[in-house]
């Protein structure tokens, strides 16, 4: 008797497991080429988000965060735009006769998903090399709190 009771308890246990929060996911970074983007956003802290929609239902699942290299306005057509940014993705905003130009960095310095596409980022990660998705990104953090840290990366975050 006590033995069932033992594994009435394990079994509770287990089915319990999955309502005390997600465990962490392995989801695949990606680097989507930025002409896919749905969006870009310019923040108060210099960086610039582009969001994207990776599953093609219409809302942003996923998001780059890069560095705003320079800005300056310029009444130049965007034609002329100097060529001197290395291969460095140029954003714009039109003023009428004026764009105020961003030259940001090639590449982001976090990746961020929105598993469930409400706006609040769920899992960032960060790539201090910013040298493309290529295995050195890191655990940064779970702005919605939706994942747990995984206690690998918990000390790393000190
Ligand atoms: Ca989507
Ligand atoms: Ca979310
Ligand atoms: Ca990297």
């Amino acid at each position: 008797m006590k033995h069932l009771i033992s594994k009435v308890a394990i079994l509770a246990i287990i089915l319990l497991l999955p309502s005390l929060g997600m465990g962490f996911p392995n989801l695949p970074l990606v680097d989507p080429p930025l002409k896919n983007k749905i969006g870009w956003n310019l923040k108060g802290n210099g960086l610039l988000y582009v969001s994207f929609d990776l599953d093609r239902n219409g809302r942003a699942d996923y998001h780059t965060v890069h560095f705003v290299i320079k800005t300056y306005l310029t009444g130049e057509p965007l034609k002329q735009l100097p060529g001197f940014y290395k291969g460095a993705p140029v954003f714009y905003v039109n003023y009428g006769p004026a764009n105020q130009i961003y030259v940001i960095s090639k590449k982001a310095l976090f990746y961020a998903f929105d598993v469930n596409e409400d706006g609040t980022w769920d899992l960032m990660y960060k790539d201090v090399n910013e040298d493309g998705v290529n295995g050195n990104e890191t655990f940064y953090e779970s702005p919605s709190n939706m994942f747990s840290v995984p206690s690998q990366y918990a000390e790393n975050l000190n």
